[in-house]
């Protein structure tokens, strides 16, 4: 049985101000990825449309993804850093997953439930729901095998499997005849694919890095409290102030990891803590357990500063020089495109279009 080449795909919109959870969920393990594998990472800027059309200044958003990718070690000579609208594959391919997909799959994403929330139907954009069908066209237009991202993401890495699989099942004769497919095993079951089953890498000690301000909502860019997030762009004094009004609980820090259970803020600081270290909860517990906050938290404001500063100094250089900015997305542009278009060839071969 062959197997799809390993290649490791993932995105980050272009909407607002980079935050600890982007950081720690997806743009640290981009950088940890790249040692031994092929990498395509991408500012998928079409989906920052969803949410909110028109963008204040979408070129500088893009460029200031990009520099926090670069910055924060991202190698573009060696791996591929582009813009989505770029190469314009990941569209057509969107297209023709939203033929495969089915609408039902898309209203029950909890993303789309959160987001739409109360508002009818006139409120929110067809590109919202149909978000998860040009997420799976960025990592299939690639064959990616890996998608390095933040725990909110795995409903919608499990939607891209579904949608690989029914283009499968549906072409499966027209991909035998171009010979374009290879034969691979989901769970126990033999399939002739095109499309490979991605894998998402979601693990860490801090999969979904929670609010600052209430231990129980994701750390997001669209939280009215800027006190809520760490910004990747916030200097030393400002971390230190969001720390140290973070809120917790009156106990002490528990010696086991069993402790945290019920204590959601005391389990997002540790967490924090133990994937800016690189060590586990357990091992953070076992240096901190039983001491107050009051110690704890100064000593998550020198490591968070630690870790910070120079990603935060490497992006303010590069922001400086937004013509070298340019020219990493141009070049990653056309090797991305050149990737992408190779399989859209094939996949207009599959469907039967005439080229
Ligand atoms: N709080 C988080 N913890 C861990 N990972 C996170 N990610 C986002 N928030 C957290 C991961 O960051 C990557 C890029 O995210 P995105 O650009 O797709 O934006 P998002 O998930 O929509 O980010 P926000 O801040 O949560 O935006 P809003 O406020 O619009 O909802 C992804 O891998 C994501 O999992």
């Amino acid at each position: 049985m062959s197997e799809f080449k390993p290649l490791v795909f993932s995105g980050v919109q272009p909407t607002g101000n980079l935050h600890l959870g982007n950081y720690l969920g997806a743009i640290k393990k981009f950088v940890a990825l790249q040692a031994k594998n092929d990498c395509i990472y991408c500012v998928v800027d079409l989906h920052a449309l969803t949410a909110q059309l028109v963008h204040e200044d979408m070129p500088n958003q893009i460029r200031s993804i990009t520099a926090a990718f670069l910055a924060s070690g991202i190698d573009p000579k060696a791996h591929i850093v582009f813009n989505q609208s770029a190469v314009p594959q990941h569209a057509e391919l969107a297209w023709i997953f939203n033929c495969v997909a089915r609408i039902g799959w898309m209203e029950r994403m909890t993303q789309f439930k959160d987001k739409a929330g109360g508002k009818n139907a006139e409120q929110v954009s067809l590109g919202l729901l149909a978000y998860p069908s040009l997420m799976a066209a960025d990592i299939l237009v690639y064959r990616a095998t890996h998608v390095p991202v933040g725990d909110d993401q795995k409903q919608h890495l499990e939607l891209t499997r579904d949608i690989a699989m029914k283009f499968n099942l549906d072409f499966a004769s027209q991909i035998r005849e171009t010979g374009a497919g290879i034969d691979i095993k989901v769970g126990d079951q033999p399939v002739h694919a095109y499309f490979p089953m991605v894998e998402p890498l979601i693990d860490g000690p801090a999969p979904r890095v929670m609010s600052l301000r209430d231990g129980t909502k994701k750390m997001s860019k669209s939280d009215a409290s800027d006190l809520s997030r760490i910004n990747l762009m916030d200097d030393a004094e400002t971390i230190s102030k969001k720390i140290k009004k973070a809120k917790t609980d009156p106990d002490a820090l528990p010696s086991e990891t069993e402790g945290l259970k019920g204590r959601p803020e005391a389990d997002n600081l540790v967490g924090i803590f133990a994937a800016l270290s690189d060590k586990s909860k357990a091992d953070v517990l076992k240096d901190f357990g039983g001491q107050q906050f009051s110690v704890f938290k100064p000593a998550l404001v020198d490591l968070a500063v630690e870790t910070l500063a120079p990603v935060n100094g490497e992006m303010r250089r590069l922001m400086g020089d937004p013509g070298y900015i340019d020219t990493v997305l141009r070049d990653g542009g056309a090797r991305a495109r050149a990737r992408a278009e190779k399989t859209m060839k094939e996949v207009r071969d599959i469907i039967g279009f005439v080229q």
